[in-house]
């Protein structure tokens, strides 16, 4: 198995747009060492090639702490960059792309938003689902709020590991408890925060007891 449920546990998203001044690849190094256990790259402004250069220097710091890594998206620079892998949406069409193109030892992520997507993307060959939005969220405009119930009925239609997403917080991830995900993969609630690192500690301290340590 190429994703385990310990390596969904606190599932990182990129998003430049919150750090300001900031160093972008200081504050993914700070994630990373308090405890994110995946990260995305997921910049939907950068041109391919800024992204292909970014997926590089993310790929270094990632290795460093033994932390897959993969790119929102776009294929090719996930395979230009030697990424561990993608995520991509809702396409089959993309997921065959993506396999061929990456080949069958890296990973590929998918979303899913309903039992018949997630069953589809199993069958597949998808190497784990992101599930959401599963609170309401503005970091992604068209995303729309699910019920738990929905949430508890995909996690149950497949046996790849499953990562929650969308407007999770410290405070509400604890209604996550038993509705079957490995962990819970954030922007806001990592990237929107003064002291990134802390947030990414606190978060981790608590998934590991709500999702299982591991
Ligand atoms: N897909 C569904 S919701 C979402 C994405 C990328 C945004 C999650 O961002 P946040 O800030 O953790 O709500
Ligand atoms: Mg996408």
């Amino acid at each position: 198995m190429k994703v385990t449920k310990a390596d969904l546990r606190l599932y990182a998203i990129t998003d430049r747009q919150w750090l300001g001044g900031k160093d972008f690849y200081m504050v993914v190094e700070q994630v990373l060492k308090n405890g994110a256990t995946f990260l995305q790259l997921r910049e939907k402004n950068a041109t391919h090639e800024q992204r292909v250069e970014e997926a590089k220097k993310i790929k270094q710091i990632a290795a460093k702490y033994h932390v897959p890594f993969v790119v929102n998206d776009d294929i090719w620079a996930a395979k230009e960059a030697g990424a561990d892998g993608v995520h991509i949406g809702q396409s089959d069409m993309d997921y065959e792309q993506a396999r061929k193109i990456l080949g069958p030892d890296k990973i590929i992520g998918m979303t899913a938003k309903t039992v018949e997507q997630a069953v589809q993307a199993e069958k597949l060959g998808a190497d784990y689902i992101g599930v959401g939005a599963v609170f309401h969220t503005t970091t992604k405009q068209d995303a729309k709020d699910m019920s738990r119930e929905t949430l508890a009925a995909i996690t149950k239609s497949v046996s790849i590991p499953i990562v929650a997403i969308g407007g999770i917080t410290y405070d509400n991830m604890d209604s996550l408890k038993d509705t079957g995900v490995a962990g819970v993969s954030v922007i806001s609630a990592i990237f929107a925060k003064e002291d990134e690192g802390a947030a990414a500690a606190a978060l981790r301290k608590k998934a590991d007891t709500l999702f299982g340590a591991a």
